[in-house]
């Protein structure tokens, strides 16, 4: 008899609405065939778990006493074998040949030991084997039932129309043609918004594309994750990929690796891009060379993308767009908020576990956050910036093969937020280079010099900050009469909230 494929039963059903995700979007072209966006078969057509139910067959019954291990842990002692190993485990039964076959063992396999010269073959598995796409054999898993195998497949698939798009106008992310230094220190800091005037005069803007970037820059090496690939290598990935979460190129070091200049046209009249005035003023700046890492070019297919954080060392930034589209979801960040959902923190915030994939995210959680307090959503179009402000949560996704361009700055508006996170998160700052010890008082020091009334105003304002935490704390601790008492009554004006400054000022 054959047995329904759960996958492919009609999306309004109960069982698909239950398929991975407590919220699956109304996506009408799941596995249907005439609609162009449709999800193909699993290559090995391995089916969801649920499908087992009714199943008269299972080729799970073949692979004996790990037949009582769940899916996860299978992979995870998988996890613990050589590329040769693998192989000879995956000839003993269709069922563990469905298993070696997923991709993230093979992922980790290269990255741990890079062949030393290789092509992009369409797979992890086939690159690291070094095996042609004829050479891999076509083998029916079809009474294999595996959420665990067929997930990551589902989501490398998934269409991204359903959550980027009926944006409700409450959570409409600005936009706007261009703001003055004015016009954004005055109201914008706190404030994501789009602009979108300023990158469509950049020279970037009207040269690269990936074509031209690949005929110029070809052999170059650049940063991938964990990897550095020549572009012309990285190209052949965006291009033939399934990865649930493509590799995404995020290099640091572009400018110089691409011999561009960068800076305002009067004083480098060459520049092939600029920060929009707007942005201009960053206080990072202050300390030359030894600043932290500051701008990357991002390059990645469709799909690819940045999971839930906050940017480091309590920056703001902007992210433009040269080529493609990227969706942004955003949060501001508070403590009398809760992190977006899917998003849990340790208590001193040093660890985000987002546990999931871009796409995992997007079909358990997006309907839940979307109707959750200060949600943001834009579409950042070809040639528009977008700003990210200091402590905002964002998770970004490219709805089509996207080169951008972002950079992180201090400006003083979060100048505090950023003292404070120097000084109070000092085991969490990242981005500085090995030599540049203790950046707090090294920053400290630089603002001395040359802004010392910011410096003194930030650093008030971050005082006033950490006494009003403590009288709260002391509130909460002690009652509130006694702290009453210390209450300066001269000083007034305190904000007693938790948070509602943007501080992160721990209790001591
Ligand atoms: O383009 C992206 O993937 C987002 C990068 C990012 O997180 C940022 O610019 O802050
Ligand atoms: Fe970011």
């Amino acid at each position: 008899m054959k047995m329904p494929d759960i996958a492919a039963i009609d999306p309004h059903s109960d069982i698909v609405t239950n398929f991975y995700s407590s919220s699956y979007p109304n996506n009408d072209s799941l596995h249907h065939p005439s609609r162009p966006d449709a999800i193909p078969g699993h290559p090995l057509e391995v089916k969801p778990s649920g499908n087992a139910l009714l199943a008269t067959e299972n080729l799970r019954h073949a692979i004996g006493t790990f037949n009582l291990l769940p899916d996860e842990l299978i992979i995870m002692l998988l996890e613990g074998l050589d590329g040769p190993s693998l192989l000879q485990i995956g000839r003993t039964c269709k069922a563990f040949y469905a298993f070696t076959r997923a991709e993230d063992l093979w992922k980790a396999l290269f990255i741990a030991s890079p062949p030393s010269s290789f092509s992009w073959k369409g797979t992890w598995r086939s690159t690291y084997l070094n095996l042609s796409p004829s050479n891999v054999p076509i083998v029916n898993c079809s009474n294999l039932y595996s959420d665990t195998l067929h997930r990551p497949f589902y989501c490398a698939h998934i269409s991204l129309d359903p959550y980027v798009t009926n944006i409700p106008p409450r959570n409409q992310i600005a936009r706007l043609p261009d703001l003055s230094p004015e016009e954004f220190q005055e109201k914008w800091t706190d404030t994501p918004f789009i602009l979108t005037e300023p990158v469509k005069q950049w020279p970037v803007y009207r040269k690269w594309s990936i074509e031209t970037l690949l005929s110029q820059y070809s052999d170059v090496l650049f940063r991938a994750e964990a990897v550095d690939w020549k572009l012309s290598t990285y190209g052949e990935y965006m291009k033939n990929n399934s990865d649930e979460s493509p590799l995404y190129l995020f290099d640091r070091a572009f400018v110089a690796k691409m011999g561009l200049k960068v800076g305002q046209l009067s004083d480098e009249p060459d520049a092939s891009y600029w920060t929009p005035p707007c942005f201009g003023e960053d206080f990072f700046s202050v300390l030359g060379n030894d600043r932290p890492d500051r701008q990357w070019l991002i390059i990645g297919p469709e799909r690819s993308g940045s999971t839930f954080h906050k940017d480091p060392n309590a920056t703001s930034a902007w992210n433009a767009v040269v080529r493609g589209s990227k969706y942004w979801i955003m949060f501001p960040s508070s403590s009398k908020l809760p992190p977006p959902p899917g998003v849990y923190v340790s208590d001193d915030q040093s660890e985000v576990t987002s546990p999931l994939s871009i796409a995992e995210w997007l079909l358990g959680f997006h309907a839940e956050a979307r109707r959750a307090p200060g949600c943001l959503e834009g579409i950042c179009g070809e040639g528009e910036i977008l700003h990210v402000p200091s402590g905002w949560w964002h998770l970004v996704v490219n709805l089509e093969p996207a080169i951008a361009i972002t950079q992180n700055f201090i400006p003083r508006a979060h100048l505090t937020a950023a003292l404070d996170f120097l000084s109070n998160k000092a085991d969490q700052v990242s981005g500085f280079r090995k030599g540049v010890e203790n950046p707090y008082e090294r920053f400290v020091t630089k603002m001395q010099e040359l802004h010392p009334l910011l410096l003194a105003e930030a650093c008030d304002e971050l005082k006033k900050r950490t006494d009003a935490k403590k009288r709260k704390w002391d509130e909460i601790v002690h009652g509130k009469a006694e702290q009453d008492n210390d209450i300066d009554s001269t000083k007034g004006g305190f904000s007693f909230g938790f948070g509602d400054d943007g501080s992160d000022v721990e209790v001591p």
